[in-house]
């Protein structure tokens, strides 16, 4: 990342998340124009492996770098749940699943409770969300709502568009874009402030690729992670899930390879050519359309691409590794392909700001409601704490504020208490995240006031898709704990992240952690304590 920049104050390289330092330029307080509007994308499952800015080199996300270029990539991003509803009720109320009350998918949410966009509406704001909503209950305190029903489909979607539903032509990435820009435009009113959501359904499963970017991956190098083959020893919970790239990953109903014989068969149950279906949503109204709501234009390009794939791929016949590593390349070809048109969209968000002059007064944020695995310990999915799915992307840029890096550890439920401290918005004390606007600002916390140390995770989902056992931990900037517990399970899990990334050595009762295993404990009941989470009475049967 560049540094230089003319009239920029430059800020000295600095130290550790500790104290939530950065490394990085910012301007002086004087100098920092005051926005107003807020821009949050938030895409669905979209991994930080791959966006560019984050430098791993699967794929290049120029359009979304430029929130990093001209702001902050936050190094150290997590999320409090990491699944889509409890990680969205997070983000609206800035409290833990167990005080909003939508602790896992199943569950709908209470649209009665205090959330920012209605603190924000009552403090002049115009709100609006627009894309993926997942939680059941109809949108509160939003001004404008426009929303794909369940978890969206990727082509020719229905949204919900407050409270009228219609089939909208197209594909999602692309439509949801083009309702957030003609809201922007023509829609809301220029004379308030604003605040708008615009939530992407990609690149959540089945990852299906716009037509235009159909094969944008072939022949690319994509490397299996080096923990491609866990054996997931020491680690029950680990080895206990259901979400294998190898053994779970369905080669029909995920990789797309429905042929008219019907040969290749699937485990999901919806066998033979006209009965799968990738979408995923729970509406019907596209009836008129093909399997995977494809109009037969849109099909006959589809099947162009992938026909001659089905045909080589029941010529080769592959089993064992060899076919575990062909549905991970398949699996991330069409992955990055989805991404593709997202980076493209968020382009155009990003030009229109541009020339609108918006991008001088308004916040813009880039984030995922999770992270997501690629390949590591042979994995598809999210829902561990395990670094790849409790971290999630975030990028974002203040106008004026401040530009370079930013390794505090931040979490969803700070967004909330954020965009109401720059709204001067007073910060209800039910509201459990912190604000990291003075990070936006500065790069740095104010004077005297220290950043958190640790982050607290819980996760409800069990029994559920993918069978991911229920477990809440601790993480601190070089350490993890985490307790699997409920059902058929009460496991500890300690990692030392400086030394073993991946995390594939647990250190749980290892004699040489022993003091660092108290302190984590400790750490972790008071941080229970601090959010009022009431599962550990329940454990023990004091609830
Ligand atoms: C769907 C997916 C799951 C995924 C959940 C949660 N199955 O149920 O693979 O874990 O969503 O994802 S699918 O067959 O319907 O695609 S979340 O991001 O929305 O929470
Ligand atoms: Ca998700």
């Amino acid at each position: 990342m560049a540094f230089a920049a003319a009239g920029i104050l430059i800020l000295p390289a600095a130290c550790t998340s500790q104290n939530g330092t950065a490394k990085g330029e910012g301007q002086s307080g004087n100098d920092i124009r005051k926005p107003l509007n807020i821009i949050y994308i938030m895409s669905d499952d979209h991994s930080w492996q791959t966006i560019g800015a984050y430098g791993h080199g699967l794929i290049e996300t120029p359009n979304i770098d430029r929130l990093a270029d001209s702001g902050i990539l936050f190094t150290n991003s997590f999320v409090a749940n990491s699944i889509s509803g409890p990680s969205r009720a997070c983000l609206l109320t800035g409290k833990h699943s167990h005080k909003n009350g939508f602790t896992d998918n199943t569950r709908t949410f209470d649209g009665s409770q205090q959330t920012f966009p209605k603190l924000l509406q009552q403090a002049g704001y115009e709100t609006a969300v627009i894309g993926k909503w997942h939680l059941t209950s109809e949108p509160t305190g939003f001004d404008y709502w426009n929303i794909l029903t369940g978890q969206g489909d990727y082509y020719n979607p229905t949204f919900i568009d407050n409270g009228r539903k219609k089939v909208i032509p197209g594909y999602a990435t692309d439509i949801t874009t083009d309702l957030a820009l003609d809201w922007l435009k023509n829609r809301r009113d220029p004379e308030k402030p604003f605040c708008l959501l615009l939530h992407h359904k990609a690149p959540h499963r089945t990852w299906m690729p716009d037509l235009q970017d159909l094969g944008a991956f072939d022949g690319a190098e994509l490397p299996l992670p080096d923990n491609f083959y866990d054996d997931y020893a020491g680690r029950p919970a680990a080895a206990a899930q259901e979400m294998e790239i190898g053994r779970h990953m369905d080669l029909v109903y995920d990789l797309k390879m429905a042929d008219r014989e019907g040969e290749i068969h699937t485990s999901t149950g919806l066998e033979g050519y006209g009965r799968y279906m990738y979408s995923t949503s729970e509406d019907n109204s596209g009836e008129s359309l093909t399997p995977g709501r494809m109009t037969p234009e849109q099909k006959a390009v589809w099947d162009a691409y992938y026909d001659p794939i089905i045909e080589q791929f029941k010529a080769d016949s592959l089993t064992g590794k060899a076919l575990a590593e062909w549905k991970y390349r398949r699996y991330m070809s069409d992955y990055l392909s989805v991404i593709r048109s997202v980076d493209r969209n968020v382009g155009r968000v990003l030009d229109y700001l541009m020339e609108s002059g918006l991008w001088d007064n308004t916040l813009v944020i880039y984030t995922s409601d999770q992270g997501f695995y690629m390949g590591e310990h042979g994995w598809f999915d999210k829902r561990f704490m395990y670094e790849e799915s409790f971290r999630t992307p975030l990028l974002a840029r203040y106008p004026g504020g401040f530009h370079g890096e930013v390794d505090a550890l931040v979490q969803n439920i700070d967004h909330a208490p954020t965009f109401l401290e720059m709204a001067g918005v007073t910060v209800p004390d039910d509201i459990q995240g912190e604000s990291y606007l003075s990070f936006l600002r500065t790069g740095r916390t104010e004077k005297g006031r220290h950043w958190r140390k640790s982050l607290y995770y819980h996760f409800y989902e069990f029994p559920g898709e993918h069978a991911v056992r229920r477990h809440y931990g601790v993480r601190t900037d070089r350490y993890k704990l985490i307790h699997f517990y409920g059902h058929d399970i009460d496991s500890w899990e300690l990692y030392d992240l400086r030394k073993d990334p991946s995390e594939m050595h647990n250190l749980y009762g290892d004699r040489s952690y022993r003091r660092v295993q108290r302190r984590l404990h400790r750490e972790l009941d008071r941080l229970q304590e601090m959010y009022d989470d009431p599962v550990r009475e329940e454990l023990s049967g004091k609830i």
